[in-house]
């Protein structure tokens, strides 16, 4: 298959998966929308391209470790994990449902999946250090990527993460930014000024590529260059549309944490066709 053919099943994925996170959202009448449609494709490349994964053996000693630090988002992992065969796709319409192993942030004791627990923003980045500091101890050559939000930047133990994964050259690290210039109650740029996140990673020591983190082709060609030999951790920032696909919820930061109400489904739906 050349390049071309597997960015278009990567996209016909991503579609998918899109329907998916609309539906189960407003099923549960509670979730994050925008920032899981804009990271959708970001999900899809590294589950279907990138990562050494196995639904039969998710807790496979070889496998690579994905570590969701912006937890809120989860709804978009789950639509992926389902989509990859690691539980059904009908489990989806439980989500944040009492017993359901998909609570509203990822949650590893009812999801033995995922590597670890997330919610409280600013963790998840020290969490992925220490296991690609001791995998790298045991010599071994698993991936650890991290998935961070822009917001969770405005928290100090982030940079603290930052400089502990250049001491100690974790090169084994890939940290993806989901740059998508929102949060909470309003713009990044409002809230907290972050400005240029290239020039605060690089002086931090970091490799870094910038991307548009929608299109598929931009996605696959960092995440190739993410397995090239390097002495260093690689931060890609995602230049992402929160709301991604369905246009009344694009850049509106209102959809942060909002589920489509029966009328706003039918119009997404219609529009992710
Ligand atoms: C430590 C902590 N403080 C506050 C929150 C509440 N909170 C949840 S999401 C969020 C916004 C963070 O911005 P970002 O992750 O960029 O949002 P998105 O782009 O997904 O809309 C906040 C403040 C939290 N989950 N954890
Ligand atoms: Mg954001």
């Amino acid at each position: 298959m050349d390049k071309k053919e597997v960015v278009n099943l990567l996209n016909l994925q991503a579609k998918k998966i899109r329907q998916n996170i609309i539906k189960m959202i407003h099923e549960a009448k509670s979730g994050h929308t925008a920032g899981s449609l804009g990271m959708t494709d970001v999900f899809t490349a590294l589950y279907f391209s990138f990562l050494n994964v196995n639904p039969k053996k998710p807790k496979d000693p070889d496998r690579d470790y994905l570590i969701l630090s912006n937890g809120h988002i989860c709804p978009g992992l789950y639509a992926t994990l389902a989509a990859r065969g690691f539980f059904k796709e009908q489990e989806l319409f439980t989500l944040r449902k009492f017993e359901s192993g998909l609570q509203g942030h990822p949650h590893r004791e009812s999801l033995p999946e995922l590597e670890t627990t997330s919610g409280p923003l600013g963790s998840g980045l020290s969490q992925a250090c220490g296991i690609a500091l001791s995998l790298k101890r045991d010599k071994k050559n698993n991936k650890v990527v991290c998935l961070m939000s822009d917001g969770e930047h405005d928290e100090g133990n982030t940079w603290e993460a930052i400089m502990f994964a250049h001491k100690y050259h974790l090169d084994n690290l890939l940290v993806i930014v989901d740059r998508n210039r929102i949060q909470i109650d309003g713009n990044t740029e409002q809230i907290m000024p972050l400005g240029s996140l290239r020039e605060k990673y690089l002086s931090f020591g970091w490799g870094v590529i910038d991307i548009n983190g929608n299109d598929m082709q931009e996605i696959v060609n960092a995440l190739q260059r993410a397995t090239i030999e390097r002495e260093k951790p690689l931060a890609i920032i995602a230049h992402t549309t929160p709301g991604k696909g369905v246009k009344f919820m694009e850049h509106d930061y209102n959809w942060h944490g909002r589920a489509p109400n029966e009328e706003e489904t039918k119009r997404a739906l219609e529009l992710l066709k």
